[in-house]
């Protein structure tokens, strides 16, 4: 079965771009696939070091992933601190990755701000850590919205760079796999991810500006739905969300230029589960005023069961930390395969 890994950071109330963009998908991949769902508390620290109620923040990610339907007892549910060996591999890749790769990734810019001398060398380092996370388990599907999509060429280059680098240590010591990158054969230690970033909202937009994506971090809760928002506030943030004057046009041509409405109609397409052609043929000629009490209905249909459930099992921090103890154990045994490996290709002794 393919392996797939992904994470969400513990650093503030979910929302519906993670919801769309990620957790979802995570839901609908456990069928046919072996699924590692991560609380990436280590990423937490680059966006804020002190943080007021980590465990909380950690518990409340957990119990996303299980009301939105990851089962934990089939797949593996854990944070990451409690697996070392994501840190260890982590630093074997800041010494593979380049600091010219470094350079080009547009989410540190964005979130290093203006005074760059300022950010930690840990928000610099963000992407070398998740490539660990990820390969750390040598997975080959990653689930992620559309804003990960560079750090996930990255992870390519860091694999493809150590692949090459330790070749002949690879062939010696009988741990490698035959991959084909492009279409050439090699053999590799570490495979080439394939990022799964399909569907009709992969980058879900600020509800108050089309061109903004949705985020935990905007100061404006108004922005975005929030997974723990109640039907009152669902309702609030639709009706105030920034539209244009037109209707909703009949065909996606007719969505060019209108980043407002496009991500409205991304957003009820992602909810029912259709494409946008699918909502245009339904709502096309229609105001605003018709297809914002839809998409408001079609929202807490969708979010308040999961809503629920996860205020049902944040009462019972317990029984959070029991899923993430089992899942941890099982985490650890499986990334400690793959270091003794990467150990003994690098030629450490241990
Ligand atoms: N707006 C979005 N649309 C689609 N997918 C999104 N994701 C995040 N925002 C959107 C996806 O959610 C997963 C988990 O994200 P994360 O918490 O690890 O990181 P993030 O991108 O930093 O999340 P935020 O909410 O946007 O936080 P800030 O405010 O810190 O920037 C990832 O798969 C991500 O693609």
């Amino acid at each position: 079965k393919p392996l797939v890994f992904s994470g969400v950071q513990p650093t503030g109330n979910l929302h519906l771009g993670n919801y769309l963009g990620a957790i979802r998908k995570f839901v609908a991949l456990q069928a046919n696939n072996d699924c590692i769902y991560c609380v990436v508390d280590m990423h937490a620290l680059t966006a804020q070091l002190v943080h007021e109620d980590m465990p909380g923040q950690i518990r409340s990610i957990t119990a996303a992933f299980l009301a939105a339907g990851i089962d934990p007892e089939k797949h593996i549910v854990f944070n990451q601190s409690a697996v070392p060996q994501h840190a260890e591999l982590a630093w074997i890749f800041n010494c593979v990755a380049r600091i010219g790769w470094m350079n080009r990734m547009t989410q540190f810019k964005d979130k290093a701000g203006k005074d760059r001398e300022q950010a930690s060398l840990g928000l610099y380092a963000y992407p070398s850590l998740m490539a660990a996370d990820i390969l750390v388990y040598r997975a080959t599907h990653v689930p992620v919205g559309d804003d990960q999509k560079q750090h996930l060429e990255l992870t390519r280059d860091i694999a493809m760079k150590f692949n090459l680098d330790y070749m002949e240590h690879i062939r010696r010591s009988g741990y490698g796999i035959d991959i084909t990158v492009g279409d050439e054969p090699v053999h590799a230690y570490f495979p080439m991810v394939e990022p799964l970033i399909d569907g009709p909202a992969p980058r879900v937009m600020s509800l108050r500006d089309g061109t903004k994506k949705m985020s935990k971090s905007d100061a404006s809760d108004l922005s975005r739905i929030n997974l723990l928002d109640d039907e009152e506030n669902i309702s609030k943030k639709i009706r105030k969300a920034k539209t244009d004057p037109d209707g909703l046009p009949s065909e996606i041509a007719g969505l060019a230029g209108r980043p407002e409405a496009d991500n409205l109609v991304g957003i009820y397409a992602a909810l029912a589960d259709k494409s946008k052609a699918d909502v245009l043929a339904a709502f096309g000629g229609q105001q605003f005023s018709v297809f914002k009490p839809a998409l408001v209905d079609l929202a807490v249909h969708v979010l308040s069961p999961i809503t629920g459930e996860m205020r049902r099992l944040m009462a019972d921090p317990g029984h959070i930390d029991n899923v993430l103890r089992d899942g941890s154990a099982r985490a650890r045994a499986r990334a400690e395969v793959t270091m003794k490996q990467v150990r003994d290709i690098i030629g450490f002794i241990y």
